[in-house]
């Protein structure tokens, strides 16, 4: 019965639907509606009504961006509901207020976020953005951990485990998109052509393809917690001080250090992308802010997760009961959890760096760079530090250490 909504017919399907008319009435010729998914997957509508707005969002059975010679079944809108459910659950107030399901039309209705707009479009435009790191480090942290045995009871952990270990064609997705097809001539990969020399060198490194590897074992198999899946700038919606978090349609149970590498690998992104879009002027000052920025999410990360491992540690891990009379004994467990996120954050990150400029799905912060003669060297940079976090992520111990080789990869000619 499912059927895909047009702007003509969508106002049909709303209107039998009371968590729709209770917000914005019954009489549809009242309402605006606009199509403006500009992901790869789905239907997004703005409804607007007099009285209030709301976002409509439907799977389609294929990949948008593709088309329907790339089939994608509909229940992924399924999880996508169940993700949202559980994110609002652990991080409240950071994600939008969902407001109905429905499960055979894969339809999402939730609140719409006015006047927050795309973050990234906001990075590529120069605009900082306050209170940012704070809610991304909370988020990353609150999420981690109130999804892993840190907080769940066994039983309850392993049922939700069991429940999105249904979701097998999502993962798929990453498994080859992300982890897979930037280091061989895969099929739907395109890249600029001025990176044909480094790209051969990239695949070339037997070493790098095999710490790869090692990550893609740990993404399928290491189900530490529910993972957001694609938390990039295009997953965030901003304000110039208010930020949520949307779009969880891949997630999963994966490593907890997923959401903040691919994160990290974003803001990284759009500091090397910045010299394509703004004047030396004030280059220097708006590429500092994201640096600061991702320094600040980690320290924002690492406080709340320390915060929640004090006061928060009910689940199946590193029960209180055990560290009896010890103090703060466990202390020194938490930051040794700390630093295999870290580990994992890292090498996450620079596979991210590599599928955004040579896998299927590229970024607005270097497609937007017209001229390739100034996006390639741009697009080399953020290569060449993706491969040196994969190959050393267990020996950078620090952020600072992060932001200061992005600092001298930036000036980096690799061409
Ligand atoms: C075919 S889907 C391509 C990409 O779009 C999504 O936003 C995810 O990032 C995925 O990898
Ligand atoms: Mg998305």
């Amino acid at each position: 019965n499912y059927q895909e909504l047009s702007v003509e017919t969508i106002a049909s399907r709303l209107k039998t639907i009371d968590a729709v008319t209770d917000r914005i009435g019954i009489d549809g010729s009242k309402w605006q509606v606009k199509e403006v998914g500009d992901g790869n997957l789905n239907l997004v509508f703005i409804v607007e009504a007099p009285d209030a707005t709301l976002i409509v969002k439907q799977a389609l059975p294929y990949v948008r961006l593709v088309g329907d010679s790339w089939p994608l079944p509909l229940y992924r809108a399924y999880y996508e509901h169940e993700a949202l459910v559980r994110q609002q659950q652990r991080a409240p107030g950071m994600v939008p207020e969902i407001f109905h399901f429905d499960n055979e039309q894969a339809l999402i209705i939730m609140e719409f976020l006015q006047p927050h707009v795309i973050l990234r479009g906001k990075l590529i435009a120069g605009e900082k953005v306050a209170n940012l790191s704070e809610t991304m480090g909370k988020f990353c942290a609150r999420t981690a951990f109130r999804g892993s045995e840190l907080s769940m009871k066994s039983a309850d952990k392993k049922a939700d485990v069991g429940l999105f270990s249904g979701n097998v064609e999502i993962p798929a997705i990453t498994e080859a998109l992300v982890f897979t097809d930037p280091y061989y001539d895969a099929e739907m990969n395109h890249f600029t052509p001025e990176l044909d020399g480094i790209v051969k060198k990239l695949r070339g490194d037997v070493a790098l393809k095999a710490r790869v590897q090692k990550m893609l074992m740990k993404f399928a198999s290491n189900t530490e917690t529910m993972v957001h899946g694609d938390l990039h700038s295009g997953s965030i919606m901003s304000t110039d001080s208010d930020n949520r978090v949307i779009d969880p349609e891949f997630a999963q149970y994966g490593p907890m250090g997923f959401d903040i590498g691919m994160l990290t690998a974003n803001f990284l992104m759009a500091y090397f992308s910045q010299p394509g879009h703004r004047s030396q002027d004030d280059l220097k000052d708006y590429q500092s802010w994201i640096l600061t920025t991702i320094t600040e999410i980690f320290e924002h990360f690492y406080a709340e997760f320390r915060h929640l491992w004090q006061t928060e540690r009910t689940g199946m891990l590193y029960p209180a009961s055990l560290f009896e009379d010890q103090g703060h004994a466990s202390d020194a467990a938490c930051d040794d959890v700390l630093e295999h996120i870290f580990e994992d954050a890292i090498a996450i990150c620079g596979i991210e760096m590599h599928r955004r400029v040579l896998s299927l799905a590229h970024n607005a912060d270097f497609e937007t760079i017209e001229d390739t003669a100034v996006r390639a060297p741009l697009e080399a940079r953020n290569i060449m530090m993706g491969a040196k976090l994969i190959l050393n992520a267990e020996n950078i111990k620090d952020i600072e250490s992060l932001t200061t080789m992005a600092e001298q990869f930036n000036t980096g000619d690799y061409l």
